[in-house]
């Protein structure tokens, strides 16, 4: 048997319909638990004003996940979670039930028709770099903070 290497991933999750925190906490739940997920590291939670987007304020967050799965695999997972938290897709950025976005995988680089990595507006939103800056520090400069200063966004206690 071949044991695949260990990868660091970072995953976005937002929702702004139904129980967004709720919905939130379920989903992380679930991806703990998933096959090939060794270990989970969430951030705090944020609300925040959509984003090119209308509806209501959302719930984002980040989770760093340690895991052996093929970044597919992991897309596949996600999608899964997605769909048990009844997401629908009636047209694009349309408020939704339940979000999660692949950002990070390693430091891999992937352009499929299916999956483009890292993501490509990751560093363009507040509600991704404002958690992600609470489990890695690096990653998130100054100046990409500077840049979306006018996203409104609070941490929520
Ligand atoms: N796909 C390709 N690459 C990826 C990736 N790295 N992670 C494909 C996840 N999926 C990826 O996704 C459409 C297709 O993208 C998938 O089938 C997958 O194969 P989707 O989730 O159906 O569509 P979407 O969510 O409308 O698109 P996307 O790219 O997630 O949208 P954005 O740009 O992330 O915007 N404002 C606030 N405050 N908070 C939010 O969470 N989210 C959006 C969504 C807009 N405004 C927001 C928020
Ligand atoms: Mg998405």
């Amino acid at each position: 048997m071949t044991l695949r290497e260990e990868v660091t991933a970072y995953v976005g999750l937002g929702a702004n319909l139904g129980d967004p925190v709720a919905t939130l906490r379920l989903a992380l739940d679930r991806l703990a638990r998933a096959p090939g997920i060794l270990g989970l590291r969430v951030s705090g939670f944020y609300r925040s004003a959509p984003v090119d987007a209308g509806g209501p304020w959302y719930c984002n967050a980040v989770a760093e996940v340690r895991t052996t799965l093929t970044a597919p695999a992991l897309l596949d997972w996600l999608q899964f979670l997605e769909l048990a938290a009844g997401r629908e897709r009636p047209y694009r950025n349309a408020p939704r039930t339940l979000d999660l976005d692949l950002l990070l995988y390693g430091s891999a680089r992937i352009d499929s028709p299916a999956l483009t990595v890292p993501h490509p507006r990751w560093r363009e939103r507040a509600f991704v770099l404002r958690p992600l800056q609470e489990l890695d520090r690096a990653r998130v400069d100054d100046a990409a903070l500077a840049a979306v200063a006018d996203q409104a966004i609070e941490r929520l206690p």
